[in-house]
């Protein structure tokens, strides 16, 4: 399978969502990338319920819903989750993380475990039958314009010997952070299926959309 994109909206200025959202649709991009954060469980504040609402409005492109939020569980019912859109959970935002991947399993999407960059990679086992993607956070999770962690490369690899030696080679990787074009082939050549496009690369105004998208395809295929 070929890897997939996935821009993170917190980066799109508010005059340019619309003109994003058509290159976005032009060049096939697969996800929009929603950061969700509650100022809690990330320091930071970002998308919400009704930012949701609206984008579903504009565009058909499904979306991946990046959970920053203290027991996830508990907001489930007010996201309006459609099949087949990924949702993805922090393993430490919750004590009833099991709950919180089924819940979102039982609104028919797709079930994405979230995982820090010192949360040991182990944590996937017990829950492996109950996700279908694994996010890999290759920064701390709160900001986007961070330094990519560099041990991040590493733990996409491990994740996926992991998933491979569970039989699960199925489950797919995604990657959030600082994924630079250059970053990008190498989180690939690691083994991740799924790139949030930051400001490392999609949103980057130096840079035209339509060939950052292009760019962007060359280095994961
Ligand atoms: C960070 C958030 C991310 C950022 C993304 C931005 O907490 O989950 O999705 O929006 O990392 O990309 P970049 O290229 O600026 O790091
Ligand atoms: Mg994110």
């Amino acid at each position: 399978m070929h890897g997939k994109i996935s821009p993170s909206m917190m980066c799109a200025p508010p005059d340019k969502v619309m003109e994003y959202i058509r290159a976005f649709e032009r060049n096939d991009i697969e996800y929009l990338h929603i950061d969700v954060m509650d100022g809690s469980f990330v320091p930071n504040y970002a998308l919400g319920i009704d930012y949701i609402k609206q984008l579903r409005k504009l565009t058909d492109i499904p979306l991946d819903i990046h959970l920053m939020i203290n027991r996830p569980e508990e907001k489930l019912e007010w996201l309006d989750i459609r099949q087949n859109e990924y949702v993805s959970v922090h393993y430490e935002s919750t004590a009833h993380i099991h709950r919180a991947v089924s819940r979102i399993r039982e609104y028919g999407a797709k079930p994405m475990l979230a995982i820090n960059p010192a949360t040991p990679v182990n944590v996937i086992e017990y829950l492996a039958n109950d996700i279908d993607a694994v996010l890999v956070m290759a920064v701390n999770p709160g900001f986007a314009g961070q330094k990519l962690i560099p041990q991040s490369l590493k733990k996409i690899s491990d994740v996926k010997k992991l998933l491979i030696s569970l039989g699960r080679p199925d489950i797919e990787i995604e990657v959030d952070g600082n994924v630079s074009f250059e970053n990008a082939k190498k989180m690939r050549e690691a083994g991740a299926d799924i790139f949030v496009a930051g400001t490392s690369s999609i949103f980057n105004s130096a840079i035209n959309t339509d060939d950052a998208a292009r760019e962007f395809r060359k280095v994961i295929w």
